[in-house]
């Protein structure tokens, strides 16, 4: 059943009744809030909370509650250069082998001679758990319910036990750089609890009790590949009792009898840049935990909240609403198939956003393969950036979705790369400039690795470059753009040295490369020119060009960049129709034409050189390509291809491979993108592609529904971003737009479209301006 706006802000604000297990009435069914009959079995089934720099993963057990903890800098090994020397050597010989047509062997001399040392980058590490015991409460819990309340930014996990209600809340404090966790009970001196740590690091971490009421984990990262451990990290628990006894014994805290007990968490390690390891992580926790613990527990949340909801809040969005939403969370997944459930795609969208602010803070780092989250030693791909898509696609929807502030650490991510990749460019390529091939490390390693075909890719730090001037497209903000430039600069120089002249074609390509990790059938994956390395640097330098004039500077650089830029490989149509992914027309021939990677569909989603309004041709065999495809595949591929099917204008195919994504394969218990395993990329290009359906900001023009779904006939989506510095209200009933709210936070014109309707908008910093559209012609209301 379809509710109508009525019904729901009526279940929104938990009146709805009728039918109803008593676990489901203590939670209504709120738009923003994923919750649970049971606690979390499986670590995909525990829910997040972050801190940007830390992450929790709360499982909500009874009578033991396992808080799996996470620091973003754990990582292992320590500073190390991988470049290898005798790459350069090695490099006109694999150009000339891929020239001559030898790709099986030209993989061969590139992996013997051209690929990093040590051939694989360190892994981020967890910290481990924080247990908590609660004696005597082993009896079958009533009334209960676990939930994350997204708005808030909260778990909190609620049951009774005999005659008394227990409430345990944990959040994830970004001013307060903590993980805070409150426990208590309807009853006075009914909260008794246990604390110990236990961690699955070989290098073994001790526990111990400083004072009376802090738990202490000090310990070292791992050694890995050679790369000797080099980080101390400590993670200390401060507990603060109201009533109640506190005793310490052999590394457990036990509280007895308190009203209430409030934990605070700190955690740090001694990195301080990828070649400086010389922090102090046990004065910084000692710092963070006397200022929290000044501090009362309403006054903790308060500041969390506040600054939570000035990010998240920039953002609403209503797809509609049926009764599949009356639903714990895990049982809407386990029927999002079948069941037509829009407001769990509006969930899933919000959550996205929850997640990026949770995990990708200034002042800490990037969100990684798992954002923050990771409960092993050596998660699955090391849960590394993985720069030939999945970093990327983290941060799709950070600057459409209001987040632009959680970019940060990926452009200080690009700033260490700059440094890094520029020896890596020296010692590889003699090349200026800097290079980074297909993964980095919190050590910022930038060299090919892992195998040839899959590392010998030089364009990852290009395809970085493109976020730092989209958030300068979006935000408009000069001294930020003077301040990025030369990183932008140095990965156009690296390319100004290392592209080569195509012996077929006199174009420029890159050589050797790869089309990411797609073997291309014709004994390797090794080629020249693949069709994304060509589409990167274009848009590399095409922003370069654009800073150059904005900033007025470098005009002689800017002329060879644009002369460069002519002489790239275009795009070409392949015999069966499709967008090549080669300079070869191969695609048919690919060892898997379903494979996951569609990385030669680049210039339709995330840029926007290919568009069905102005490259119609390439935009059609951009659709025979994705049709080749297939719309099954991992988490992130399918994500990737509902973005793109959005920039392709069809919104009923886009939301067909949306419900794939939400199905019960793609998505666990406690919403993770499901690769599967769990990486968090799938989460954020979900949003992205949601986004991408209903506000578009391509071709210096902004799309109204380009891709609306007739699955979504009524609804709206607030405080989406545009380029030009422009926020979009848009809001649509029946399948049509109803209006559009445009708020610049700068001057500038806006050619905004609706179907075949066009408008301009002029606007002052700081002006609104809201649009119509009766009969689907747009007009200033
Ligand atoms: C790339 C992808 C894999 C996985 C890994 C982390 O190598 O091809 O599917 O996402 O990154």
């Amino acid at each position: 059943m379809r509710l109508t706006r009525r019904t729901t802000l009526a279940l929104a604000a938990g009146v709805a009744s009728g039918g109803l297990a008593p676990a489901a009435r203590a939670a209504p069914a709120s738009p923003l809030r994923l919750w649970y009959r049971q606690p979390a079995k499986e670590w995909v089934e525990a829910l997040p909370v972050g801190s940007g720099r830390m992450g929790a993963m709360v499982f909500g057990g009874v009578a033991a509650e396992r808080l799996q903890l996470n620091e973003d800098t754990l990582w292992a090994g320590g500073p190390y250069d991988p470049a290898n020397p005798e790459a350069l050597k090695a490099l006109p010989e694999i150009r000339a082998l891929i020239d001559a047509g030898d790709y099986a062997k030209a993989t061969e001399v590139a992996d013997a001679r051209f690929l990093a040392k040590p051939k694989r980058q360190m892994s981020y590490q967890t910290i481990g758990d924080l247990t908590l015991t609660f004696p005597g409460l082993d009896g079958e819990p009533a009334d209960y319910v676990r939930e994350l309340d997204l708005d808030g930014a909260i778990a909190t996990t609620r049951f009774r036990v005999g005659a008394a209600r227990y409430v345990r809340e944990v959040i994830g404090s970004y001013p307060d750089r903590v993980i805070a966790v409150r426990l208590s009970a309807d009853k006075a001196k009914a909260v008794s609890v246990d604390l110990a740590f236990a961690s699955p690091l070989k290098s073994k971490p001790i526990s111990s009790i400083e004072g009376r009421d802090t738990l202490v984990l000090s310990g070292a990262n791992e050694t890995q590949e050679g790369v000797p451990a080099r980080l101390k990290f400590e993670c200390r628990v401060k507990v603060l009792n109201k009533g109640g006894s506190l005793t310490a014994r052999d590394g457990v805290l036990s509280v007895v009898g308190a009203d209430e007990v409030v934990l605070l968490i700190a955690a740090a390690t001694s990195y301080r840049r990828f070649d400086d390891v010389s922090g102090d992580p046990t004065a910084i926790n000692r710092e963070v935990l006397s200022k929290a613990s000044a501090k009362s527990w309403p006054a903790l949340v308060a500041a969390h909240q506040a600054d939570h909801r000035a990010l998240f809040r920039r953002v609403s969005v209503d797809f509609g609403t049926t009764t599949a939403a009356l639903k714990p969370t895990d049982e809407r997944i386990k029927v999002s198939q079948t069941v037509d459930d829009p407001a769990l795609a509006a969930l899933y969208y919000q959550y996205g956003r929850y997640l990026l602010i949770a995990c990708s803070r200034p002042g800490g780092q990037a969100a990684n393969l798992q954002g923050v989250w990771n409960d092993k030693a050596f998660p699955p791909w090391g849960g590394k950036y993985t720069i030939n898509i999945n970093t990327e696609m983290n941060y799709w929807p950070a600057e459409p979705t209001g987040l632009a502030e959680c970019v940060k650490p990926l452009i200080e991510m690009v700033r260490d790369l700059s440094v890094t990749g520029a020896r890596t460019a020296k010692v590889m390529y003699n090349a200026r400039g800097w290079v980074a091939h297909h993964n980095t490390d919190l050590w910022r390693a930038t060299g090919p690795i892992d195998g040839a075909k899959f590392g010998v890719w030089p364009t990852g730090g290009a395809w970085l470059c493109k976020h730092l001037w989209d958030h300068y497209d979006y935000n408009r903000d000069r001294a930020y753009l003077v301040d990025v430039y030369p990183l932008m600069r140095g990965s156009a120089l690296f390319f100004l040295d290392a592209l080569v002249v195509d012996p077929k074609s006199g174009k420029l390509v890159t050589n050797p490369s790869i089309s990411p990790e797609n073997s291309h059938g014709h004994g390797s994956s090794l080629v020249a020119g693949p069709t994304m390395d060509q589409a990167i640097i274009r848009d590399l330098f095409t922003a370069c060009i654009k800073s150059a004039a904005i900033l007025g500077t470098d005009g002689d650089l800017a002329a060879e960049l644009a002369a460069a830029r002519d002489r790239l490989a275009p795009y070409k149509i392949g015999k069966d129709g499709q967008l090549q992914e080669w300079q070869e027309d191969w695609d048919a021939e690919a060892v898997d034409i379903h494979h996951r990677h569609v990385s030669h569909l680049y210039g339709v989603f995330p840029s926007d050189q290919i568009s069905v309004d102005t490259t119609p041709a390439l935009a059609q065999a951009a659709k025979v390509s994705l049709n080749t495809r297939g719309d099954i595949s991992t988490g992130w591929a399918i994500a990737w291809r509902l973005n793109l099917w959005s920039r392709l204008g069809d919104g009923d195919r886009a939301h067909k491979i949306l419900s794939l994504l939400l199905g019960p394969e793609r998505t666990y218990p406690n919403m993770f993108d499901a690769h599967p395993p769990f990486q968090i990329d799938g989460n954020f290009g979900g949003t992205s592609g949601m986004t991408e359906m209903i506000l578009q900001s391509r071709n210096d023009q902004i799309l109204l529904l380009p891709a609306l779904p007739s699955a979504w006939p009524t609804g709206r989506l607030t405080g989406l971003r545009a380029r030009g510095a422009v926020t979009v209200d848009v809001a649509w009933a029946r399948g049509k737009l109803d209006s559009a709210t445009f708020m610049s936070a700068a001057d500038g014109r806006h050619h905004v479209r609706y179907g075949a309707s066009a408008i301009d908008l002029d606007l002052k910093k700081g002006q609104r301006a809201r649009l119509t559209a009766r009969d689907g012609v747009l007009r200033r209301a």
